[in-house]
């Protein structure tokens, strides 16, 4: 029913957050409904009218009890309701994915490593893109995801995924996306001044044209990653752009 107010799900296990996201949705949407009835039904009633007189109530233990105990039973069941989708999404990594990406997040970039045709990291293929992550349809991608400064937030509404960078940790993630398309990686954490430009996308392409992406784009001469640092140093260049005038005056100020 709230289908249309959620971005599309193209995850395989976001289904799992739709339906808790709802049912948590109408649980709070029905008690503030019922909250704020009551409360307009009480102005009504206990306005001030000529020759009624206030009277003091010292409240009743009953009601109270019933309003603590429905509400922490509610937030218990909760709890266990969402407990299969935290271990499946969170704690538990699917079937062991041959496809592994390394996201080190940055002010303010996505940076998505590749590790090239000898499956490992920190080796001389490595392949890096920035702001851009291709994947093929279909396939349990994991990510490890880094951060080189402050807290970053990786997500990706359509895939109901959202992980926080933390700097000095490796976090491993996991998707699989269902359908093809570009899809919006935004950054979730207010991470410094430029966090509102901080974004990337993310392609899902046929296995066919992911394949031919690869062989185009993952060798290590190949043109992105060029591009890539391209941009990176053009946004460095504008980060320390407004710092230099602020630095200068510093550097006369000591002098
Ligand atoms: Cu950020």
């Amino acid at each position: 029913m709230l289908d249309w107010w959620l971005p599309e799900n193209v995850s395989t296990y976001g289904r799992d957050i739709d339906w808790l996201f709802h049912l948590i949705y109408y649980i709070t949407g029905i008690t503030a409904i019922l909250v704020f009835v009551t409360m307009l039904v009480f102005l009504v009633m206990y306005k001030d009218r000529p020759g009624r007189r206030a009277r003091y109530t010292h409240g009743n233990a009953t009601l109270e009890i019933v309003w603590t105990v429905v509400p922490a039973l509610i937030l218990v069941i909760l709890t266990f309701l969402s407990v299969p989708a935290w271990s499946k999404i969170k704690m538990s990594l699917p079937p062991p994915s041959d496809f592994v990406l390394q996201v080190t997040a940055k002010q303010f970039n996505w940076q998505v490593t590749y590790p090239g045709a000898d499956g490992k990291f920190g080796t001389g293929d490595d392949k890096t893109l920035l702001d851009e992550m291709h994947v093929p349809v279909n396939k349990v991608v994991h990510i490890h995801l880094r951060s080189q400064d402050v807290i970053h937030s990786f997500f990706v509404p359509q895939f109901r995924m959202k992980q926080d960078a933390v700097p000095g940790r490796e976090i491993v993630q996991w998707f699989e996306a269902s359908k093809v398309g570009k899809y919006e990686l935004p950054c979730a954490e207010l991470c410094g001044f430029g966090h509102s430009g901080m974004r990337g996308w993310i392609y899902v392409h046929t296995p066919d044209e992911y394949a031919k992406w690869a062989a185009e784009n993952l060798k290590a001469e190949a043109a992105p990653a060029a591009e890539g640092e391209k941009k990176a140093e053009d946004t460095k260049a504008e980060e320390t752009k407004p710092a230099s005038p602020a630095a200068a005056k510093g550097g006369k100020a000591k002098r």
